[in-house]
């Protein structure tokens, strides 16, 4: 793996096709029982461009109320779907014996969705770990410091890489400049699908 900013590593590659696919057809599942939503920004209510769904006991969710995990889907206020176990099997090999992750947010990039530069820090628990997976198109992914205004470093994300996201990386600033079209044949219809695992609440 490669250090792309302070705790911030990158295995690329780190799936290979046949767990790529398995990956997609564990989120369709998902998505069949948690409908996509689209998470509006707190205050304005102004409509993300990335469409978002969970799954595990907690789930990240936005509106104009702000920032929070809750147990439920905002619109079906049914609880999320069970964590699969190739998301479970992912976080054991990669998440250096962390307690379990709590949630997965599922964010689907379609043609022109980008994610502005943001900070991580709804989660209770900011020591562990957060693993993202990167599945379909290729993103630029930005990645500065701990302060909006440090220095940022680019890196194009593609489908099948895991970064791992500790230490000082885990309140750095980052977001997703574009989404490369065409650039995967992992997906029916192209874009991109990032799953985030996480710890939220402390454990005892
Ligand atoms: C750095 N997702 O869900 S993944 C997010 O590609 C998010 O969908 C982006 O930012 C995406 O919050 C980036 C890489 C990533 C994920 C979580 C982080 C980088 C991170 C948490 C802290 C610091
Ligand atoms: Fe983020």
């Amino acid at each position: 793996s490669l250090e792309i900013a302070p705790g911030c590593l990158w295995f690329r590659d780190a799936l290979d096709r046949a767990a790529q696919e398995q990956l997609v057809a564990d989120i369709r599942a998902v998505i069949a029982q948690a409908p996509l939503f689209t998470p509006r920004m707190p205050r304005t209510g102004k409509p993300f461009s990335v469409r978002m769904t969970n799954c595990g006991p907690l789930g990240w969710v936005s509106d104009e109320t702000g920032y929070r995990y809750q147990s439920f889907h905002p619109d079906t206020r049914r609880p999320w779907p069970d964590m699969p176990a190739s998301l479970l099997a992912l976080w054991a090999a990669h998440a250096a014996g962390a307690p379990p992750p709590e949630a997965c947010l599922v964010n689907v990039y379609d043609a022109g969705a980008r994610m502005g530069l943001h900070q991580d820090r709804d989660e209770d628990d900011l020591t562990a770990p957060v693993l993202s997976v990167s599945l379909g198109d290729t993103a630029v992914f930005r990645i500065g410091g701990a302060a909006r205004t440090d220095p940022t470093r680019s890196a194009r994300l593609s489908s099948g890489d895991v970064l791992r996201l500790g230490g000082a990386s885990r309140l750095a600033f980052h977001g997703v400049d574009r989404v490369i079209a065409g650039s995967s044949s992992l997906l029916d219809g192209g874009g991109r699908i990032n799953l985030t695992l996480r710890r939220v609440t402390v454990s005892a």
